[in-house]
This record gives C-alpha cells, sequence and structure tokens, in this order.
C-alpha cells in the first residue's frame, strides 16, 4: 500500500475474458488504494472484456472499469495475469509512454515481463484474491471488497478443491470479518448460457480418447467456450483433456489435467506443453500447472497433434505407449 499511494494515477488492469478472480482482486485493490491515499486515482482497466461467471459481480458490486489505459495514467498494476503479452495493445502503450508497471499473481510467473516489473508479489496459491487479502492492512478492506475476495477465492479454487489447506483457512479469515458465504456463493450462480452448454455436448460428441499406460487423454474441437468444455472432458473421467478452437487457424488450444493425474506425474501443462506449443506456431502461452491454453497460428488439427506429443514427450512415453481408443461399435 506504501508503494501504491507513492502514485497519484493507477490503472488496474485486468485479462482478457477477467474472471471472479481478477475482478475481485481489482476491486479491493482499487477500494484499499483509495481509503489509504485518498489523493490516488485508481482506474480498473478492463481491455478485453468479462467471462459469464463474472458477470453478476460485477453487477451486484456495480464495479465500474473503463476498457482502455487512461493516457495520464502513472502505474500500471497487473492483476491475475503473469505476462503483459496477453494484452499486446496495453504492453505496446506502455513501452512508448515508459510507464512503469507491477504484476500481482499467482499463475506459472513469466520472466521477462517480471524483470520489467518495478513491483511484483507472484506466490504460487489457490487465487490472486488470497494474496490480495493476505497483502493488505485490513483496515483498507471494506464489507463490499471482502465479498469481492471471497467470491474470487471460491472460483479460482474451485471450491477449494486446489490448494484446499491454504483456501480454506484464508475464506474462514475472510468470513469471520463479516463476510457472508452464502452471499459470495450466490454471486457466482449463473444461468448457464444455452450456447455454452451447446458447446459441451459438442465437445463431448467431437472427443477423440487415448490411453496410455492407466492415464486417458481426451482431445476435441469446439467453436468456443473451451476452457469450458475442456474441464467437462475431465468431469466426465479424462486424465488430460485438450480442446481446440479456431478451424484451419489461428487457433487456440485450452488444456485441463485432473487433479490426480498433476499429483501423479507433475506434469506442468503451462511449462511443458502451452508455452513450447505458442513457441513453435509464433503465438503466446501459459497458465497454471493443471490449466493453460495457448494461441497458435497453426490449424486446430496440427496445433492439437502437437500439444498431445509435448504431452508424451513431457511424460517421457514411448510412441507405441499412446494408443487411440476406437469410439466406433
Ligand atoms: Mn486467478
Amino acid at each position: 500500500m506504501k508503494f501504491l499511494s507513492s502514485y497519484r494515477r493507477i490503472a488496474v488492469v485486468c485479462h482478457p475474458n477477467a474472471d471472479p478472480d481478477c475482478l475481485g482482486s481489482a476491486y479491493a485493490l482499487r477500494t484499499a488504494v483509495r481509503a489509504a491515499s485518498p489523493r490516488t486515482e485508481v482506474e480498473i482497466v478492463v481491455p478485453e472484456g468479462i467471462n459469464a461467471a463474472a458477470s453478476k459481480m460485477v453487477e451486484s458490486l456495480r464495479l465500474e472499469f473503463v476498457t482502455s489505459l487512461p493516457t495520464e495514467c502513472e502505474l500500471a498494476v497487473f492483476v491475475d495475469m503473469p505476462s503483459l503479452d496477453q494484452l499486446p495493445e496495453i504492453k505496446a502503450a506502455l513501452h512508448s509512454r515508459r510507464t512503469p508497471y507491477a504484476i500481482i499473481d499467482h499463475h506459472t510467473p513469466e520472466k521477462d515481463s517480471l524483470e520489467g516489473a518495478v513491483f511484483s508479489i507472484t506466490t504460487r496459491i489457490s487465487s490472486t484474491c488470497e494474496i490480495i487479502y493476505n497483502s493488505i492492512p485490513k483496515k483498507y478492506l471494506d464489507r463490499q471488497s471482502l465479498l469481492a475476495l471471497l467470491t474470487g477465492l471460491i472460483y479460482d479454487s474451485r471450491r477449494f478443491l486446489i490448494q484446499p489447506n491454504s483456501s480454506i483457512s484464508a475464506a474462514i479469515r475472510i468470513i469471520r470479518r463479516g463476510t457472508d458465504y452464502a452471499a459470495a456463493v450466490e454471486m457466482l450462480l449463473n444461468d448457464q448460457d444455452i450456447s455454452e452448454r451447446i458447446a459441451k455436448l459438442k465437445g463431448a460428441a467431437r472427443v477423440r480418447i487415448y490411453r496410455a499406460r492407466d492415464w486417458l487423454f481426451a482431445t476435441s474441437r469446439v467453436g468456443s467456450f473451451e476452457a469450458s468444455v475442456a474441464r467437462s472432458l475431465v468431469d466426465l473421467g479424462a486424465d488430460l483433456a485438450l480442446v481446440a478452437s479456431g478451424d484451419s487457424g489461428p487457433s487456440r488450444v485450452t488444456g485441463r489435467l485432473s487433479e490426480r493425474f498433476q499429483k501423479a506425474t507433475s506434469l506442468d501443462l503451462a511449462e511443458s506443453v502451452m508455452r513450447p506449443l505458442a513457441e513453435r506456431f509464433s503465438g503466446t502461452g501459459g497458465g497454471h500447472p493443471s490449466a493453460a491454453s495457448a494461441k497458435t497460428a497453426a490449424g486446430e488439427e496440427e496445433a492439437l497433434a502437437a500439444a498431445l506429443s509435448l504431452v508424451s514427450a513431457a511424460l517421457g512415453l514411448s510412441q507405441d505407449e499412446l494408443k487411440e481408443v476406437s469410439t466406433q461399435g
């Protein structure tokens, strides 16, 4: 707070498709900076939209944001994203104006972005909201901010499935400050869009299944909602799911691992699959060990095949260990 209070105008920048963890962090950070340093102006910048899970939160917190970087901003704070490459236009604007930036994040750090930051907190815990809660003197957090942080924490920990010991104990501390758990869960309840449900069912219909030792991998292609489809395939029983969209290219590939598979193999989907995939097809990639994605210049079939062979290489599988399981008859 001391560092941030030394600036007059701050922009808190959210990642593309901003989720409740990102927006909850931005909201609480803005409230806290305003409380600690009334002369500091803070704006939340959402340059590339919010995701469906965050719409109710934005509505009920009356969360106001702008969509482009204010010209007078003296410091940009990136929340919940490790790399400026996710926002090329913002990156270019900061560079040309020589505006310093900070990173507050819980993903696998990206070296170049981290080294260029004037300030950073990167901790590998369940959510950025948990980092924000732990880092801010509690007198600067009002009830709404605590609710926003709890909502983001519940969302990103997948209701305490990820790093449960730390996420549960942080949630308890937030609840003890007078936040209602049910209200936070309520903010995440969302009647799922019909197009998302169609994407999930199409994703299941187009699945290709591979077996390697006792592991099952699933790949599929959809027009959108790749992350939701990949998560659904893991819920159906896949240890690893890779879902692509983008036909003949450019394409996006999103991957998810089951917790059990990630623990047993220590496969880091961000480092071993999505980053090299993006490098090979001149795109961008990153994420978490068990949830990551890449944008590539390749078509979806080529990108999926390459991702699958990166998985095989990372697991040390020989060619005849990976077999496709027929879905016919
Ligand atoms: Mn997050």
